[in-house]
């Protein structure tokens, strides 16, 4: 006899893109051994919460037959690729997101340990088998792996919904008459934090050139073996890519990635982001096909009397020809929907009580991100998913007594510092401290490009709403046309802009 033990999984799928067949199949797993609920994550992947130990095996290998696996979905490797969540929305979308799958297989482990662990050597797929270049040794990664987690994010301006300048490495993408040109590079991101240690810090990464696109593969392999070669093996707490780089300098740390590489990356060129969140409702594809985007609070795919969101989706994947795609904000993206699904599919939103949750709900409330933090996640001080909704429903008198409803400011919430719903990019960042009581951080910009600054520590919920509420009622009154609230508190000097993550703290 032993303890119940039981697990979380998370299943890798890069971009974010899954199957009808793929959702069922998550949809079924996560009743059959899991809780029954399914969290889509701030990285697009699934997770399974309270799978117990006996039935990991067979979770696994239902994802397998749906050609899902949860390698590198955790552990010192490359984790999943993040890109801008609709390949559907153009042509250049397209290219991109093709770029990020072909990241992401280039990038996995190459071990069988994973099959012979869990699948008995078998595999139904792998993107390793597929390209028939499963081994024994890893390529890329060694015997000893990365010091750490390493991920890449891509998104295609004007929207930064990957939020790449949290990644290791963030790629924008850059076109030229609709068709992919290259990426500009972006080096250092990483948002994890320990409470007591000012010399760790968020910190947004450094845009160091561009790379046209049949290169941009080796640029990723190339700076991540400088971290895997570089990289700091002794303290865990400083062995991101973050403090690599601080470590010896950029500019040293981009004259050897040119030396590995043997040519140099040109002068970035020019982009604009303008915003990291989702659009929501219907879009047109150029196809003629349409993609419903719709907000899921927390990523959390559940039922409950009135909100029947999981039965939905359910029902919807079982007719509907296109994907569900997972957005880097934990929201879901109904994709190429045919034309004849349209109305069935809106029905059964609508009936379901789906719709009017994304139809009705302030701007704060769609921009709103949360980690899992209690009751699953064992480095939580407080609560973030479970909490977050109720302390929105007093956010949003405010919010609505000041005229912001269709203000989109970004709000984040974690249970700890490790940044896992990215809060130092949040306008309005709350980061737990103990039960609660949270960290209260302002002043990020909405593009995902600044970071944001600690502004009162240790406030319960009215001190939350004492803290916010006048600074909402100024933004309302006082702001510039066009003006976004992390912009505005730092303009009027309630907090000051932050620069670099080493100035994080200051
Ligand atoms: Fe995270 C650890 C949940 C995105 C930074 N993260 C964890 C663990 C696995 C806790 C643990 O190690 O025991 C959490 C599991 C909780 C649970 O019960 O499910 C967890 N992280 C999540 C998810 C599910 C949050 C969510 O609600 O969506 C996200 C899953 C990502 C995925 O699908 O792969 C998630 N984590 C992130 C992000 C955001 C991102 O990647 O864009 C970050 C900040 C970016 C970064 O990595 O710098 C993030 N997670 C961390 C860290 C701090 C890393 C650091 O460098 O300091 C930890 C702790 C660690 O690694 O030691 C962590
Ligand atoms: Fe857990 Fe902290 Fe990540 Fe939230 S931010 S999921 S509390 S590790």
């Amino acid at each position: 006899l032993e303890p119940l033990y039981s697990f979380m999984i998370r299943v890798r799928v890069p971009g974010g893109v899954a199957s009808a067949d793929q959702w069922q199949r998550l949809d079924a797993l996560s009743d059959a051994y899991a809780n029954g609920t399914l969290k889509l994550t701030t990285r697009q992947t699934f997770q399974l919460h309270g799978v117990l130990k006996r039935d990991l095996q067979q979770t696994i290998a239902g994802f397998n037959q749906v050609l899902l696996d949860s390698i590198a979905g955790c552990g010192d490797v490359n984790r999943n690729v993040m890109c801008s969540s609709n390949p559907q929305e153009s042509e250049l979308h397209r290219q991109v997101y093709e770029t990020s799958v072909a990241i992401s297989n280039h990038l996995t482990p190459r071990t069988t340990a994973y099959w012979e662990l869990w699948l008995n050597g078998e595999s139904t797929y792998s993107s390793a088998i597929n390209e028939g270049e499963q081994e024994d040794v890893e390529p890329i990664y060694g015997k000893t792996y990365l010091p750490r987690k390493f991920k890449i994010a891509v998104a295609v301006p004007p929207t930064n919904d990957a939020d790449v300048f949290a990644n290791d490495i963030g790629l924008a993408a850059i076109e030229e008459n609709g068709q992919l040109l290259g990426f500009n590079v972006a080096i250092g991101g990483g948002m994890g934090m320990t409470f007591g240690m000012p010399e760790t810090y968020p910190r947004l990464a450094d845009v160091i050139g561009f790379v046209p696109a049949d290169k941009v593969v080796d640029v990723c392999e190339k700076v991540l073996t400088i971290q895997r070669d570089w990289g700091n093996r002794e303290n865990r707490k400083f062995s991101r890519l973050k403090y690599t780089i601080d470590k010896v300098g950029l500019d040293a740390f981009v004259t050897e990635l040119h030396r590995r590489l043997g040519y140099e990356l040109t002068p970035a060129r020019a982009y604009r982001f303008e915003t990291s969140g989702d659009a929501f409702g219907w879009n047109g594809g150029p196809d003629g096909k349409a993609h419903v985007t719709l907000f899921i609070e927390g990523g959390r795919v559940y039922d409950k009397p009135g909100y029947l969101l999981k039965t939905a989706l359910r029902e919807i994947a079982g007719f509907h020809t296109g994907q569900f795609r997972l957005t880097g904000n934990q929201n879901l993206t109904i994709a190429n929907v045919e034309p004849k699904h349209r109305s069935r599919l809106q029905a059964i939103l609508e009936e379901n009580g789906v719709w009017s949750k994304t139809e009705k709900q302030t701007a704060l409330r769609l921009n709103s991100l949360a980690c899992v933090a209690l009751n699953t996640c064992s480095l939580a001080f407080a609560e973030a998913e479970r909490y977050l909704p109720q302390l929105l429903d007093r956010i949003d008198h405010v919010i609505r007594a000041n005229n912001l409803t269709d203000d989109g400011i970004l709000i984040r919430m974690t249970g700890c510092p490790n940044g896992c719903a990215r809060p130092y990019l949040g306008e309005i960042g709350l980061v737990g401290r103990a039960i609660g009581r949270y960290n209260l951080y302002l002043g990020a910009n909405h593009a995902g490009e600044r970071l944001n600054k600690l502004y009162r520590e240790m406030l319960d919920e009215d001190g939350i709403l004492r803290e916010l509420t006048p600074l909402l009622e100024a933004y309302a009154a006082e702001r510039q046309p066009a003006e976004r609230f992390g912009d505005f508190v730092v303009r009027r000097g309630v907090v000051a802009a932050t620069t670099h993550g080493q100035n994080f703290h200051a």
